[in-house]
């Protein structure tokens, strides 16, 4: 499980990863226990679903009963099928004869249809640049904080860049949380070429040693043309100081948005390298399956979940937790 921060980063201090088994443990619940919080309405809207399912004849109605409540949950139709079918196939081998064991194979059927892609961020590249993508509001700049701060408590220098100089008071907001992380922002004015705000944080990291650059974006969409060619520019100025950067171009995608943020997904993907997505807004949304969506549909590593709008409400993502406090015991009534 990759729960702990200094195994999400690839590249932190060896001193970072050795913990004593007990502060693992405790971690792991703390850990484990803001992920449930995170997905608590999911969960609940799921509860409601599953009390309506009878457990007795695994018959055509009980499966259909089943999809409907992923389908439900904005598991997407192409993975609910999937899974459902697996379901099917472990029911007729015998292996679900209560809805403990249903359960049990949902969790783990479900965790298997994330993408198997690699969800660590490497941070070990001097500097490692990360740039953060997605249409307006689904959580960039909040997140991009979050980062920073975990960064910073594991012993990295982080830089933030406010490449975002289109949406009013965009590079206040960034400054504020380099502000509240104690890190560096270079930024520039409101209107300003954003090329060369990248230009300069980049310049600023090589020279000062900064260990991990941040660059913020302003939101988008696909079909915003010139701004998608300023992001293409964004890329072609990092790669003149750091070639073979941006080392990971990050997707926000806000989970309240349902399917559409499927949609949001896969058109940036045809239009950006990205190399993992962020779902953002867990904590409000009751249809927390869209991660599931996301990342088997489009083989997608999800990389990071945001709980909330705090600096610790970021999490790493991981499979097999993930399927463990969505579809929980509470689900069978208990
Ligand atoms: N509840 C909750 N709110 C979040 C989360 N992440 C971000 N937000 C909130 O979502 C709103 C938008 O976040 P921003 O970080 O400004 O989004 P952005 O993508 O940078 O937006 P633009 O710069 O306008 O493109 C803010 O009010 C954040 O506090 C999260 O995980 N949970
Ligand atoms: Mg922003």
């Amino acid at each position: 499980m990759t729960q702990n921060w200094s195994e999400v980063f690839v590249g932190v201090e060896e001193g970072a990863r050795v913990e004593p088994p007990e502060e693992k443990q405790r971690k792991r619940r703390g850990w484990f226990q803001q992920l449930r919080e995170g997905l608590s309405k999911s969960r609940q809207a799921l509860q409601q679903q599953f009390s309506a399912i009878i457990f007795d004849q695994l018959d055509d109605e009980f499966w259909e009963r089943i999809e409907e409540t992923l389908i439900y949950a904005d598991v997407g139709v192409e993975s609910t099928v999937s899974i459902v079918e697996q379901l099917e196939q472990a029911a007729d081998a015998g292996e679900i004869t209560d809805s403990q064991q249903l359960l049990h194979h949902l969790r783990t059927i479900t965790a298997d249809h994330f993408s198997g892609a690699d969800a660590r961020i490497d941070v070990s590249k001097m500097p490692t640049v990360i740039l953060v993508v997605g249409v307006n509001g689904t959580g960039k700049t909040t997140t991009i904080g979050k980062i920073a701060w975990h960064l910073k408590q594991l012993g990295k220098e982080p830089l933030l860049v406010a490449g975002d100089t289109f949406r009013a008071a965009a590079i206040e907001q960034l400054v504020e949380w380099g502000k509240r992380v104690d890190c560096e922002v270079i930024h520039s004015e409101r209107g300003a070429d954003p090329g060369a705000v990248v230009f300069d944080g980049i310049a600023a990291a090589k020279s000062r040693g900064a260990d991990v650059v941040i660059v913020d974006t302003a939101g988008r969409l696909h079909t915003q043309v010139n701004l998608m060619k300023e992001l293409e520019k964004i890329v072609r100025v990092i790669r003149k100081q750091v070639p073979d950067a941006p080392h990971e171009t990050l997707l926000t995608i806000d989970a309240t948005t349902g399917q559409n943020g499927l949609v949001q997904a896969r058109l940036f993907k045809e239009a950006v390298d990205i190399t993992g997505v962020i779902l953002t807004k867990m904590d409000g949304t009751a249809k927390g399956g869209i991660a599931v969506a996301i990342s088997h549909e489009l083989d997608l590593p999800l990389k990071l979940i945001g709980t909330g709008e705090k600096m610790e409400h970021l999490q790493p993502f991981d499979a097999g937790g993930f399927a463990e406090a969505l579809f929980d015991d509470t689900l069978l009534g208990g």
